[in-house]
């Protein structure tokens, strides 16, 4: 049986990496920091949070992912844990740098400490773009960061490349666009919209306060992602790869789709523009070109991007139907 070490098991991609690697017959292992509540929720949605190992580890101490890495003895190590929400990198640029940056050289120094033949994945960012030098975005395409957050990928990238080049470590980077799903985090626009309309249409919340809707990303399905990190292991040499869907589309556009989804057809109604939600330096426009990964690892998305916000609406009015007393439930439903 395969051994996998996961870093941020607890996180989106955590939860479906794992469920991805338990039905290939994976030994799971996630590395969790300490919390006073445990944080389990995802794995407990996906149904797996008894078929993973956890170990106790902070991308901030070097010492706990030594220990992690010597106790679990992977062959694989999916570098997944970040500080990864790109406004909260503004207010803690320190602490960003140190779990998004530095703690990718602490992965890597225990890898090479441990075992430099466990296999490598470094949960790289097309943040890491940011003022884009060409549209699509590819392996060539230069960084131009535009956050905190993003600095930190770009550094998180380049160590992990010169621990490949230095010491021969298989070590990857996986430069994933945006990818949502009903497990993301409800801080991030695609959530914070599903989860609003769903509430919305529900008669519970009548307003969505939302930034810049012209921004334009390249949205996937996170479920469709964890398979193209896999691939990225299993090949006979390192490298690294986009992984995108090859579209772009506006914060306005995935607004319109999500109330249309919940059968709001005016919803600018509903959307107050708050100045205070822009962010001190965007990233305009973000569109991949993931064909090395078509091409070297045969990976391609699946779900399209209307169908991903369909389904993130139908799981959040799902989610607030069954927080509603019996008695409502059924009203509800009929409105
Ligand atoms: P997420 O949901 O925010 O999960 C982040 C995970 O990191 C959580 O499990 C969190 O643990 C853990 N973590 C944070 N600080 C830590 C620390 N100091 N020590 C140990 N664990 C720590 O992120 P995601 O969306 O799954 O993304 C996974 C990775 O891919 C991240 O590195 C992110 O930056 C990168 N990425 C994401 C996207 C995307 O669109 N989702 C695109 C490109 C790259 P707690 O549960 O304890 O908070
Ligand atoms: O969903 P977002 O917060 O994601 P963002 O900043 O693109 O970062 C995500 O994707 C990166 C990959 O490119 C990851 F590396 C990173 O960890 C994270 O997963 O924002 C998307 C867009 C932005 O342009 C933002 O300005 O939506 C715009 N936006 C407009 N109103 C908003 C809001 N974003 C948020 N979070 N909240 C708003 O109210």
């Amino acid at each position: 049986m395969t051994r996998a070490l996961i870093t941020g098991i607890t996180g989106q991609d955590g939860a479906y990496l794992s469920r991805y690697l338990l039905g290939k017959g994976y030994d799971v292992v996630g590395l969790v920091r300490r919390n006073s509540t445990p944080n389990l929720d995802r794995l407990e949605q996906l149904g797996i949070v008894h078929d993973v190992k956890l170990v106790e580890g902070d991308l901030g101490d070097q010492l706990s992912i030594i220990n992690a890495v010597n106790d679990a003895a992977p062959a694989e190590f999916y570098n997944l844990a970040a500080q990864s929400f790109v406004p909260e990198s503004w207010k803690t640029p320190a602490q960003t740098g140190e779990c998004t940056g530095l703690g990718v050289t602490r992965c890597l120094e225990a890898v090479k400490v441990v075992d430099p033949t466990i296999r490598f994945y470094q949960a790289s960012s097309s943040e890491m773009y940011g003022k884009v030098a060409e549209v699509p975005q590819r392996e060539t395409t230069p960084f131009y960061p535009r956050s905190p957050y993003g600095v930190a990928k770009v550094y998180g990238y380049w160590i992990t490349v010169n621990y490949r080049e230095s010491y021969g470590i298989y070590a990857c980077n996986g430069i994933l666009f945006n990818h949502e799903s009903p497990l993301r985090g409800p801080e991030f626009l695609p959530r914070k919209v599903t989860s609003a309309v769903a509430r919305i249409a529900l008669g519970l919340q009548h307003e969505l306060r939302l930034g810049n809707l012209e921004a334009r990303r390249d949205w996937g399905f996170a479920g469709d992602y964890v398979e193209a990190m896999w691939l990225m292991l299993q090949q006979d040499k390192p490298d690294d790869y986009v992984v995108s869907t090859n579209e772009t589309h506006t914060v306005g556009e995935l607004v319109d789709i999500a109330f249309r989804r919940a059968g709001i057809g005016d919803w600018e109604k509903h959307v107050v523009i708050d100045p205070a939600l822009y962010r001190p330096a965007e990233v305009d426009l973000l569109k991949g070109d993931a064909t090395k990964a078509r091409t070297n690892l045969g990976w391609r998305p699946r779900v399209a991007f209307e169908e991903l916000i369909s389904m993130m609406v139908d799981a959040d009015l799902d989610r607030e139907l069954r927080k509603l007393p019996a008695s409502l439930t059924a009203i509800a439903a009929a409105a």
